[in-house]
This record gives C-alpha cells, sequence and structure tokens, in this order.
C-alpha cells in the first residue's frame, strides 16, 4: 500500500510483491531494468573495475554511458520488450551520487512512469548531502553498499575517497564514508524508504565482520541485507572468492538482526529483464539505430 505524508512511497510490504530484488525466501519473477547514467565514482574501491563492454556479466560493466533524456526512452522500450519490469534502477557503473545524472533520470522517470518503482544504488559517501533531495524524488527503494563499519577494515577495501574537493586515505577515509553510510541510512529510513544494504563478502577482509555490521546496520533503519560474493579482481585479485558455507554462514550470521536477501545475480549497469530469468538487455541496446547514434561511451 502506498503511505500517504508529504511524498508517496511504496512501503516494504509492497516491495516485497513486486521488486525482484527485496523478496525473502522464495524468488519472485517481476523485473527491473538498468539505466547506466552514472559513470563517475568518488571513492576508489580496491575490487572494482569498471568497464564498458557487452561481454562481462558483473556489476561495473555497461554497453555505454546514456543520457537521463536517453534512459527514458529505454525504459519505454524495455516495458515493450519485457512486461513483467516494475522497476526502473540506476546501478553504475559508478556512484549514483557522484554526479546529477541518476537524480535528473528518477525525475523524469516519475512523470512518464509513475506507475514504477523507482531504486537507486549508491556508496553513500553523499547520502546524508542528497537524503532531502532522493525523498522529494520519491525514490521507493535505496540500497547503501556497505562493506564495513569498522575502520581498520574498510581502509583495505577502499583506498581512497575524494569528499567536498579533498582527497583523504586509510582510516580518514574510512571514518568519513562510514559515518556518511550510517547517518544518510538513519535520515533516509526514518523518512518510510525502504533500505537495503549490500556488503561486498571478502573473505580474508571482511569475512568475520558481517555479524556486527549487520546489526549495526539494521539499528540504523535498514530492512534487507544482500551479501554478494567478491569478485577477486583488480587490486583484490590476490583474495579468493566465499565458498558457499562462508556465505551461508555469513547469511546466518546476518538474519539473526535482519532480513536477508538470497537471489542477487550480481546484475551489470544496464541489466534488464528478469534477474536470473529472462533477460532483454541485448534487444534493448543492440537494436535501435537512434540509440546507437547517441550513446557516448567512455
Ligand atoms: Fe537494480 Fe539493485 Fe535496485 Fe535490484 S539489482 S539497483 S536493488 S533493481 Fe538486485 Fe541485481 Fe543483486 Fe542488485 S539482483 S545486483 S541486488
Ligand atoms: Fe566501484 Fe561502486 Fe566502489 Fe565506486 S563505489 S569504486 S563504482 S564499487
Amino acid at each position: 500500500m502506498i503511505k500517504e505524508g508529504v511524498f508517496m512511497v511504496l512501503s516494504y510490504e509492497n516491495l516485497i510483491k513486486n521488486h525482484p530484488c527485496f523478496t525473502q525466501g522464495v524468488k519472485n519473477n517481476k523485473g527491473r531494468v538498468h539505466l547506466p547514467v552514472s559513470f563517475g565514482c568518488n571513492i576508489f574501491c580496491n575490487f572494482c573495475k569498471r568497464d564498458i563492454n557487452d561481454s562481462e556479466n558483473r556489476p561495473g560493466v555497461a554497453r555505454g554511458i546514456i543520457t537521463p533524456e536517453e534512459a527514458v526512452e529505454v525504459v519505454r522500450r524495455a516495458i515493450l520488450l519485457c512486461s513483467d519490469i516494475t522497476v526502473a534502477g540506476v546501478a553504475g557503473p559508478g556512484d549514483s551520487l557522484a554526479t546529477p545524472y541518476a537524480l535528473e533520470t528518477f525525475r523524469m522517470i516519475k512523470k512518464e512512469f509513475p506507475h514504477l518503482i523507482k531504486c537507486m544504488s549508491t556508496n553513500g559517501l553523499l547520502l546524508p548531502k542528497f537524503a532531502d533531495e532522493i525523498i522529494e524524488v520519491g525514490i521507493d527503494s535505496l540500497t547503501v553498499t556497505v562493506n564495513s563499519i569498522d575502520t581498520k577494515i574498510q581502509a583495505q577495501i577502499s583506498e581512497k575517497i575524494i569528499y567536498q574537493g579533498k582527497s583523504y586515505t586509510g582510516e580518514e577515509a574510512a571514518e568519513i564514508l562510514i559515518h556518511n553510510q550510517l547517518a544518510g541510512i538513519k535520515q533516509v529510513a526514518k523518512a518510510g524508504i525502504t533500505v537495503k544494504v549490500n556488503t561486498v563478502l571478502i573473505p580474508e577482509i571482511n569475512g568475520e565482520h558481517i555479524k556486527k555490521l549487520a546489526k549495526t546496520v539494521a539499528e540504523h533503519g535498514a530492512k534487507l541485507y544482500n551479501i554478494i560474493p567478491l569478485i577477486p579482481q583488480h587490486k583484490l585479485s590476490w583474495c579468493s572468492v566465499p565458498t558457499c558455507h562462508q556465505i551461508s554462514r555469513s547469511r546466518a550470521e546476518a538474519e539473526a538482526y535482519i532480513n536477508v536477501f538470497r537471489h542477487c545475480q550480481r546484475c551489470r549497469a544496464d541489466a534488464a529483464g528478469i534477474p536470473g530469468g529472462k533477460d532483454v538487455s541485448k534487444l534493448l541496446y543492440l537494436r535501435p539505430v537512434q540509440l546507437e547514434n547517441t550513446f557516448s561511451h567512455g
């Protein structure tokens, strides 16, 4: 049901039924279309390797970067190709708040497709700064990637942040990031927006930290938790892929404090269709002449 107030936003109960990434237990068959409008990022995660290509099936990758205006057309065509799409999302390839394009896109989506769920994903560094705008735009579901709440651990995951025009490294950077993530989650959750937290599980670095992390984000208002197994690459190529046992144990530890989502497909930034099911992204991007002409591959 839609809550009424200064803004309208879908309740958690409604998201569970209609959002493919907010179910617990059995997977649902709703779809999402990701709009790759955000390329820039303001933090430097050691596992992150953003790329523009057609072949890799992982986060941080898209066929190209599109403008907010092009995103509206992409949504229009995606719905025609897959009528089960209920969600328009922005999940990179960079951070949604590092540039203004994601919020601009959601303003247009709200006008053109009021029935769609607006889903945004962010690293959370700028969440306190943009919380009011996120609430006003009417984002229904927000995902914040929080990989640690301990500065020593976080310093091993992200080497640097750029914040208010300054560069910070190590634990100093970690302290600012963690503070902003938790303060932002609290602010947005308090306004009634459903917050999911994603954590990249890195056995050698944050493997023993999940319990504390899940408890803390739940205390700050997050409703759902998603553990994403590390793809060892870039500066963390020395780390191991989490085993099934490590993933199950981490999920069980988190579940003592917060609901856990178990069907993550580690989607591309331009994924379209039903996660783990019908995939229409190739058709969406390869067919139309005018979209190919207007892409600015960056
Ligand atoms: Fe996209 Fe993320 Fe929204 Fe879902 S994906 S922005 S919450 S609509 Fe979902 Fe894909 Fe996993 Fe993300 S399966 S990577 S959790
Ligand atoms: Fe990459 Fe996301 Fe980390 Fe930015 S926040 S460096 S896009 S993983």
